[in-house]
């Protein structure tokens, strides 16, 4: 019984040796430690043995068992920390590599030049005013002296939602009401969506963008105005390009005048870029009719101003020698992926 023992526990030895992951060390711990195991067989036995016999006996089946315990338990270990440092190995991560890009989406054209023109305005003095694209008729027309007959009004070009609310057809409200609300200096930019009841062609829509300009303040003249908006133009275009101003009308400005371009490509000759004119309109402008300003609770006698309009959407077509205005609404990401 002695031999057994001993031939138990050598061969527990080398089959643990054997063993290499857990499921075969739990079926080696069944096969000699279990209730039908080999070890177990050999105490069932102990009843034959002699009274002086069973103690050794007893005590080296003890001996056998503890020894096979510690090995399965060392054996256990061993084979997690091999596995854990397998996994690791299989699972190394190679920081270097370039990483999978995120769609980050990019700036629709019209905000790339909005930005521009806003930065422009921003380093000089100006602040950024917004209002309500939802307007009355006070705001949008009466506010800004546009007679009751003036073509603008007409429910052909304008959103009307009642006889008194409208879809603002200009910017100009929204600074209407910061004049009504704060005293000069006023120095603001309001850029924004506008609407007029326009037929969809390549160069109408009935939603476009405007940027309106507003410089209230004692002792300005239009020397400022022209300055202000030469400096505007050669810090978007570069500073050799040439402006002129031609006469025009507005109601809401006198007096009123529109802003020219010369042709960056025939420099003033005429060209097909410039329809044959060597000038490029550009924006309208004009003083603040003292009208405005007094209907803003602002002394004409004290103050004066200046005021300009900018249609976003054609700065925009021709930065980009774009001959469509759709495609600005259309979310084509064929389109805007060139920007
Ligand atoms: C154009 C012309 C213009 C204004 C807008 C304005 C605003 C106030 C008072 C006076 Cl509150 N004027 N705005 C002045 C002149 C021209 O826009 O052709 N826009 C596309």
């Amino acid at each position: 019984m002695k031999d057994q023992l001993e031939q138990i526990r050598q061969s527990a030895k080398e089959a643990l040796l054997l063993c290499e992951d857990p499921k075969a060390l739990e079926e080696l711990r069944i096969r000699y430690l279990g209730k039908k195991g080999e070890l177990t067989a050999i105490l069932k036995q102990m009843g034959k043995l002699s009274a002086e016999e069973r103690p050794v006996i007893g005590q080296l089946a003890n001996q056998v068992r503890e020894e096979i315990e510690n090995d399965i338990s060392a054996a256990a270990e061993k084979i997690h920390q091999h596995l854990l440092e397998k996994k690791l190995a299989s699972e190394t991560i190679d920081v270097t590599l370039p990483g999978t890009p995120a769609p980050t989406g990019k700036e629709h054209p019209l905000n790339i030049v909005l930005n521009e023109v806003e930065d422009i305005f921003l380093g000089m003095g100006f602040s950024i005013a917004e209002g309500p694209e939802v307007e009355t008729d006070y705001y949008n027309f009466e506010a800004l002296n546009l007679p009751k007959d003036h073509p603008a009004r007409d429910t052909q070009d304008t959103f009307y939602i009642t006889e008194n609310v409208l879809l603002r057809t200009q910017t100009s409200p929204v600074q209407v009401r910061v004049m009504e609300k704060q005293q000069p200096p006023i120095r603001i930019i309001a850029p924004g969506r506008v609407y007029r009841s326009d037929a969809v062609d390549a160069t109408h829509s009935p939603l476009f963008h405007q940027i309106e300009g507003l410089v209230v303040d004692k002792g300005i003249t239009m020397a400022d105005l022209k300055g202000t908006l030469e400096i505007f133009i050669k810090r978007l275009y570069g500073e050799d390009s040439v402006v002129r101003f031609r006469p025009h009308h507005f109601p809401f400005t006198e007096p009123s005048a529109e802003m020219d371009i010369q042709c960056f490509n025939c420099h003033g000759e005429g060209c097909p870029m410039c329809k044959n004119e060597g000038w490029i309109e550009i924006l309208g402008c004009g003083m603040v009719h003292p009208k405005v300003l007094s209907n803003c609770n602002i002394d004409p006698e004290e103050y004066s101003g200046f005021a300009f309009g900018i249609g976003l959407e054609r700065i925009v077509m021709r930065r980009f020698a774009i001959n469509d205005l759709r495609l600005l609404y259309e979310n084509d990401l064929r389109f805007l992926d060139q920007f």
